[in-house]
C-alpha cells in the first residue's frame, strides 16, 4: 500500500477510536448518558420573570441568567431561536424585559439596539400570546388583548372538537394551566416599566367573516364575553376540575411533562388559585427546576442557565447503539450499566396516551428522567434497538422490557399507518385555527423520523413481516417529498428525516435499487458541500431555498452517512469526502465543535442543540463506515 493510502484508510478508524474513547469517558456512573440541551434565552428570561411573579427572585439569580442572557446577544441587538438564526421578536422582547429587570440601563448600547429592532418589528403588539401573557402578568398588557381559553375546555368530553386529547400533550398541558391564569387575570408589580417597547401599532387581523379564522374570531368575542359572566357553578366546577388535572401530573422530580413550559405555567396557576409556596406541589416543583439549571464560570463570571428539557434517556440509548456500531463487545459493562439505567426507565403505568388506546398495555419510555404520564415512541423504538444490542446478566428482564415496547409500540400507531411521537391519532387540525396557537405545533400527527424508527426497530426485533411494519413501509413510501428525501420534525431537517428513512426501508427489506433508495441517495448526494460534510440550516423549514443546505455539522453528515452507508455505498466518493469531512474536523479530544442547532422541537419556532449529537451520530456512522469497510477487505482492520 502507498503511504497516501494508509492514510486515508487509517484517518476514520482513528477518528472512530478516539471518539469512541470521548464518548465511553462521557457515561455517568449511574450509567446514564445526558448532554446539554441547549434552546434559547426565553427560558431564561421566563424563569426570572417567575421568580418575580412569585416573590422569590434572589439578586444572585438574577445577576447570573442576565450574565447569560447579555452573552447571547448578536450585534443587532437581538437575540434568536437558533445559532446564526435570524434575530426573532418575542425572543427579544423576553431579554429585554429579563434585562431591564436586572437593572440594565436602558440607554446603554445594548438595550438601544434591542429596543429599536423591536420598535421597528411592531413592538410588543407583535409578539406571540405567551410573550404577552408574560407581560399581562405584570400589567405591562391587557387580558382583554389576548385571546380567550376557558377552563370549561378541561370538561370536554373526547368525543367534542378541541377537548384536551386533541391537543399534542406539550400543548394539552401548557394550555390547562394558562386557562386558569387566564380567567384569574392577575396583576402584579415588575418594577419597572415598559412602556418605550409598545410601538403604537394595533394588529387587527382582518379575516373573512365565513372563512375558519373568522368563525374562531367570533368564538373568540362570544368567549370574552362569557369570560365576563360566565355561569358561577360551571365556571368553579371547571377551575376545580383544572386544579386536579394539573396536581395529578405532576411528576416525581417536581416537573410537568418534563418540559419547562407546562412546569412553570402549572406553578403560576396553582399558585393564583391558592396553593401557597410552601405546600408540597409547589415546593417540589420549585425545587426540581434547580436541577434543569446549569451554572458555568466564565470571565464575566458565574452564569446560569436553564434547559427546557433534559435528554438522559435519549441521549443514552444512543450513545449505546452508537459504541456498539463502533465496536464494543455487547456484555461491555458500560453497556451493561447502561441498560440497567435503561431498564429501571421503563414505564408500566397508563398516561394521556391511553384516552386513545384505552386497551393497550403500557411498556414504553420517555426522554427524561421522570416524565411517566408522557412516554414517547420514538424513545421507546431507540431503547428497545439499545437494549436488544446488550448481553445483559438478566437476559430474561431485557427480553421482556423489550416486548412490552414492541407491543406498546405497534399499538401506537395511528390509522394512517405511521406514528405521532407521543400520541396516536393526534392529528385533528382544527386547534391550530385557535388565535390563541400561533407558536409552535400543537398537534402530533405522525412524522417520517418517527415512523421510520419504529419500522427500524420492529424490524430487528424480528416483527419485519407483519402487518404494522407494511403499512409503515406505506406510509414512508407516501411521504416522500417529490425531491426525494424526507421531512424531518424532531431533527434538522431533510438530512434527519432521509437520514432516519432510507436505514428503515432497508431494513424492513426494500432492494437497494428501488427507485425510492435511488432518489434519496440522489438527493444526498447533490447537497453534500464542497467540504464532504452535510448541513441544513433551520430556514429550511421557512424557506425552501435552505432545503438541503447550509454550513456542515457533525450531526448532520453522519445522518446522510448512515443513509448512504445503510445502502451499501462505503464504497463510494460521496463517503469517502464524507468521513473524510469528520476525521478532519475532529477536536483534538475526539469530539465535534458544533455551535449549529440541529435539534428541532417545533419547525420554525423552537430549536434544540443537543450536546451529545456533534459525538453520538458521529460514532454511530464512522462505526458502520469501519465495519462496512471491514467486512469488504475481508480483514480485520
Ligand atoms: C428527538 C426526539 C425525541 N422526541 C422529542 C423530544 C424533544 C425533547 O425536547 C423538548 C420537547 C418539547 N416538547 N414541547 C416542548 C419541548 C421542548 C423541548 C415545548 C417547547 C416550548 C413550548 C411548549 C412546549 F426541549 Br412554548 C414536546 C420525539
Amino acid at each position: 500500500m502507498t503511504e497516501e493510502l494508509l492514510q486515508r484508510t487509517a484517518a476514520p478508524a482513528e477518528a472512530l477510536a478516539a471518539a469512541r474513547e470521548h464518548l465511553l469517558s462521557l457515561q455517568h456512573e449511574q450509567g446514564w448518558w445526558k448532554g446539554e440541551l441547549e434552546t434559547n434565552v426565553t427560558m431564561d428570561a421566563e424563569d426570572l420573570l417567575l421568580r418575580r411573579f412569585l416573590g422569590i427572585l434572589t439578586k444572585t439569580e438574577t445577576e447570573q441568567a442576565a450574565r447569560w442572557i447579555r452573552s447571547r446577544q448578536r450585534a443587532d441587538g437581538t437575540w434568536a431561536q437558533f445559532h446564526g438564526g435570524p434575530g426573532d421578536l418575542s425572543t427579544t422582547v423576553e431579554a429585554y424585559v429579563a434585562l431591564k429587570l436586572a437593572g440594565d440601563d436602558v440607554d446603554s448600547e445594548h438595550m438601544a439596539a434591542a429596543r429599536a429592532w423591536i420598535l421597528e418589528r411592531g413592538g410588543i403588539e407583535a409578539t406571540r400570546v405567551f410573550t404577552r401573557i408574560w407581560l399581562a402578568l405584570f400589567g405591562e398588557w391587557s387580558w382583554d388583548d389576548l385571546p380567550a381559553m376557558p377552563p370549561e375546555l378541561v370538561l370536554l368530553p373526547p368525543w367534542v372538537p378541541l377537548n384536551l386529547a386533541d391537543w399534542g400533550c406539550w400543548a394539552r398541558q401548557t394550555i390547562v394551566p394558562l386557562t386558569v391564569v387566564c380567567t384569574l387575570r392577575p396583576r402584579r408589580d415588575l418594577g419597572v416599566g415598559l412602556a418605550e417597547l409598545h410601538s403604537g401599532r394595533r394588529r387587527r387581523r382582518k379575516v373573512p367573516r365565513l372563512s375558519c379564522a373568522g368563525a374562531f374570531q367570533v368564538l373568540d368575542r362570544a368567549l370574552h364575553s362569557y369570560q365576563r359572566r360566565p355561569l358561577k357553578g360551571l365556571r368553579e366546577h371547571a377551575m376545580r376540575r383544572a386544579a386536579e388535572w394539573i396536581v395529578a401530573r405532576q411528576e416525581a422530580d417536581g416537573s410537568w411533562g418534563g418540559i419547562q413550559p407546562p412546569w412553570v405555567y402549572s406553578l403560576l396557576a396553582l399558585h393564583l388559585l391558592g396553593y401557597p409556596l410552601g405546600h408540597p406541589v409547589l415546593r417540589q416543583g420549585l425545587a426540581g427546576l434547580e436541577r434543569f439549571l446549569v451554572r458555568e464560570e466564565t470571565p464575566e463570571g458565574t452564569v446560569r442557565r436553564l434547559e427546557a428539557c433534559q435528554s438522559p434517556v435519549w441521549d443514552t440509548v444512543l450513545s449505546m447503539q452508537a459504541l456498539r456500531d463502533a465496536g464494543l463487545a455487547a456484555d461491555h459493562p458500560a453497556l451493561r450499566r447502561a441498560a440497567d439505567f435503561v431498564l429501571a426507565e421503563e414505564i408500566r403505568v397508563k398516561g394521556d396516551w391511553s384516552v386513545r388506546r384505552p386497551d393497550l398495555a403500557p411498556g414504553g419510555w420517555a426522554f427524561e428522567f421522570d416524565n411517566d404520564g408522557y412516554p414517547d415512541i420514538d424513545d421507546t423504538a431507540e431503547v428497545v434497538l439499545a437494549l436488544n444490542g446488550v448481553d445483559h446478566e438478566r437476559p430474561g428482564a431485557v427480553r421482556a422490557a423489550i416486548d412490552r415496547g414492541v407491543r406498546w409500540m405497534s399499538g401506537m400507531q395511528s390509522a394512517d399507518g405511521g406514528w405521532g411521537a407521543f400520541d396516536a391519532d393526534n392529528t385533528r387540525e382544527l386547534v391550530n385555527e385557535l388565535p390563541f396557537c400561533d407558536f409552535g405545533a400543537v398537534i402530533d400527527p405522525p412524522s417520517a423520523d418517527v415512523t421510520a424508527h419504529v419500522v427500524e426497530a420492529l424490524c430487528v426485533l424480528g416483527r419485519g413481516e407483519g402487518e404494522a411494519v407494511r403499512r409503515g413501509v406505506r406510509w414512508l413510501l407516501d411521504h416522500q417529498e417529490p425531491d426525494g428525501s424526507w421531512f424531518g420534525r424532531w431533527g434538522a431537517n431533510h438530512v434527519y428525516g432521509t437520514g432516519a428513512a432510507v436505514p428503515a426501508l432497508v431494513r424492513a427489506g426494500m432492494r437497494r435499487d428501488h427507485l425510492a433508495l435511488r432518489r434519496a441517495v440522489r438527493w444526498l448526494e447533490v447537497h453534500q458541500n464542497e467540504d464532504g460534510g452535510w448541513g441544513e440550516d433551520l430556514r429550511s423549514y421557512d424557506d425552501p431555498v435552505w432545503v438541503g443546505r447550509g454550513t456542515s455539522t457533525a450531526s448532520q453528515t453522519a445522518w446522510a452517512l448512515l443513509a448512504l452507508l445503510a445502502v451499501d455505498l462505503h464504497d463510494t466518493d460521496a463517503v469517502r469526502r464524507g468521513v473524510g469531512f469528520l476525521a478532519e474536523t475532529q477536536r483534538p479530544d475526539g469530539t465535534w465543535d458544533e455551535p449549529q442547532f440541529t435539534g428541532t422541537g417545533f419547525p420554525g419556532d423552537f430549536y434544540i442543540n443537543y450536546h451529545l449529537y456533534r459525538l453520538v451520530f458521529p460514532v454511530t456512522a464512522l462505526g458502520r463506515y469501519e465495519q462496512a469497510r471491514r467486512g469488504q477487505s475481508g480483514g480485520s482492520g
